[in-house]
């Protein structure tokens, strides 16, 4: 399998974790679009030719079209090892997963579409109003994700809310997004971040 990815993308390293989880790590080369500088207005032919989104993360598998998005990924990838599922079974515990991960998929969506709007659109062009809209987005998200029971196992949720907080130090540290507000949820990181997966995966400073 190819992963097309970059280390600093939160959406890949929700991939990379969960292949570090589950023993898949050394079945996938790793694509990295770093060099490229991929964004909305950098696509890369090749990302393109196995997404037609040109987004990361984008899998490269035997017998199938690329896979696309990261929940997509995820669901796949777990059906792959040999170990527990990271999914919970069936019912409502899946259902409280599901939620966690979109919950954080949607925290980094938005801050992700900040990003751009700060780095790539010119600064005469820029749309105040749309981005504080988004930051609140993404802070009402941190307020739910800190209301949210969040086990330390990881699951495709635990991982892909622990992905979106590691982002959030990543790229907006100095706005202080959760932090500050949700001591409880630094606690919860904190251990998170101490797994292997999570350390071998740290965007780079
Ligand atoms: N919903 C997608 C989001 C992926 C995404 O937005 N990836 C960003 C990098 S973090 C990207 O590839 N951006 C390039 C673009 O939007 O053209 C997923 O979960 O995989």
């Amino acid at each position: 399998m190819k992963l097309h990815m970059t280390p600093t993308s939160p959406f890949a390293r929700k991939v990379r974790v969960q292949l570090r989880e589950t023993g898949l790590e050394g079945d996938v080369t790793e694509v990295d679009h770093t060099a490229a500088k991929l964004s909305p207005t950098a696509p890369v032919a090749a990302l393109n030719a196995e997404n037609p989104l040109g987004k990361i993360p984008a899998l490269e598998v035997r017998g199938l079209p690329a896979l696309f998005d990261s929940r997509v990924i995820a669901r796949y990838l777990d059906t792959r090892h040999q170990g527990a599922r990271l999914q919970p079974p069936e019912g409502a515990e899946r259902f409280r997963d599901d939620r966690l991960e979109a919950l954080a998929d949607g925290i980094v969506d938005a801050v992700v579409l900040c990003r751009y709007e700060l780095v790539l659109r010119p600064e005469s062009a820029r749309w105040q109003p749309w981005l504080e809209a988004q930051l609140d987005k993404a802070k009402r998200g941190v307020a739910a994700l800190a209301a949210t029971p969040l086990g330390d196992e990881p699951t495709l949720g635990t991982i892909a809310a622990a992905a979106a907080l590691g982002y959030l130090d990543f790229r907006w540290a100095d706005h202080d997004l959760w932090r500050g507000a949700h001591p409880g949820l630094v606690g919860w990181f904190t251990r998170f971040a101490e797994r292997a997966s999570m350390v071998a995966t740290k965007p780079p400073s």
